[in-house]
């Protein structure tokens, strides 16, 4: 391995075709509150590509995943289901929902682990139906770019009934991309009124499978009351970057000691917490403050990507207003818009899955620069469905142009293996 050109690389998921809103994910409240609505897959792609132009444009390295084959027929067969069987089947089968690609996988960068590789894991997502049958083709996804094995190990996903989410649910302290980090797992414990999609034991095996140091690793358990407020994942109420963590004060169920062990185990952390009488946790739910990309800029400083939605909730564009006007390691905050995303609830973070690697190891073919950004715009443009009603998802004509809008995007993109 050969540190010096290791960089964060961040993955989005291209929002597929299919992008619709059938309310699939008990415990995600934008998801549930949009249930049934009209969706608009073409200006939801759109919005994400904007997403990765913009950050490509601030200097940071940028790839991305095609969307899995959709509607998932196999899927159906599997449940000897028709498409027409069952609506809430067929909408799993339908679901786009891979685009978030921070819960494709968990990543732990090489100078982490004990064979000196960057190791992914596959995420299980096995907590809802329509996430759980992302796995296998996510899987084939990781194989082809990150094929390399003398610097990637891509490991089997942890069985079930052991929830595992990804990367969401994972967090890396670090002097730098390129040092070895801190790495942060945080669980929940079932009880609430939603399901707790990330179990401890998942967390457990995957640090165990990627040969993480126990001195470097934490696992932390998520508040209960985030939870039942509609955090059911980690990232909806707390990021880090480097030694920076930016978290809500009511993220961990014991904050106090869970920013005690990250200190003692990563001395130089900087905390940015929220206060609740600032930001209360529903604000912060609403306006996805946390969903943020928390990143290095090439000038070493630290900028916060969030969505537009921030500043349509008062009490966080105050909070934002300060936070840059004050003089924590929050420099810059960029808002961005992905509001079709956001209705499913799936902010800028959701939608990126970071991977610390040298670019020139990586299949080039997920790398992204203006021109491919383009090719790929062409596409989208010329083939998305623009709006998707409810009534259309299981119909004949709306099949036959999201399987061809995606064989166009992988032709595109010299990825047919895919196909
Ligand atoms: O798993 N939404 C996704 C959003 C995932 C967000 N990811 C992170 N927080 N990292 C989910 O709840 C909604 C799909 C629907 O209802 O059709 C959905 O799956």
């Amino acid at each position: 391995m050969n540190r010096d050109s290791l960089v964060e690389i961040n993955f989005d998921g291209i929002v597929g075709p299919s992008h619709n809103y059938a309310g699939l994910s008990l415990g995600n409240l934008a998801a549930t509150a949009h249930a049934g609505t009209a969706s608009y897959p073409r200006a939801a792609a759109l919005q994400g590509l904007a997403k990765m132009r913009h950050n490509l444009g601030l200097g940071l390295a940028q790839g991305f995943f095609v969307p899995l084959p959709r509607p998932n027929l196999g899927f159906l067969d599997r449940l000897g289901a028709e498409e027409s069987t069952d609506a809430a089947l067929t909408a799993a089968a339908w679901s786009a929902s891979s685009m978030w690609t921070a819960n494709a996988a968990t990543v732990s960068p090489a100078p982490d682990t004990a064979d000196g590789r960057c190791h992914l894991t596959p995420a299980n997502l096995v907590t809802m139906p329509h996430r759980a049958q992302e796995w296998p083709d996510t899987a084939r996804q990781l194989a082809v770019a990150f094929a390399d094995e003398a610097h990637f190990a891509i490991h089997q996903p942890v069985p079930p009934s052991f929830g595992d989410e990804g990367a969401a649910n994972h967090m890396r302290l670090c002097a730098g991309h390129d040092q070895p980090g801190v790495e942060v797992f945080v669980f929940g414990r079932s009880g609430g009124p939603f399901p707790a999609r990330q179990h401890e034991q998942s967390s457990r095996a995957v640090a165990r499978l990627h040969g993480l140091d126990p001195a470097r690793t934490l696992f932390i358990e998520q508040n209960p009351a985030a939870i039942a407020a509609g955090a059911f994942h980690n990232d909806v109420v707390s990021v880090a970057n480097g030694s920076v963590l930016f978290t809500h004060a009511e993220a961990f169920a014991d904050q106090a000691s869970a920013i005690e062990r990250m200190r003692e185990a990563f001395p130089a952390l900087e905390v940015v917490e929220v206060p609740s009488a600032e930001v209360s946790l529903a604000d912060a739910i609403r306006s996805y403050l946390f969903n943020a990309q928390l990143v290095t800029l090439p000038s070493g400083e630290t900028a916060l990507i969030v969505p537009t939605e921030c500043r349509e909730v008062p009490a966080v564009a105050r909070y934002l207003d300060g936070l840059v006007k004050g003089n924590g390691p929050i420099r810059h905050v960029f808002p961005v818009d992905v509001r079709q995303s956001m209705a499913n609830g799936g902010g800028p973070a959701c939608l990126r899955l970071r991977v610390v690697a040298d670019p020139d190891t990586v299949d080039p073919r997920f790398m992204l620069d203006e021109a491919k950004a383009d090719r790929i715009e062409q596409v989208i443009a010329a083939s998305w469905p623009e709006q998707i009603d409810p009534a259309d998802i299981g119909q004949p004509a709306l099949l036959a142009a999201v399987v061809s809008a995606r064989a166009r995007l992988l032709e595109s993109l010299g990825l047919d293996i895919l196909g």
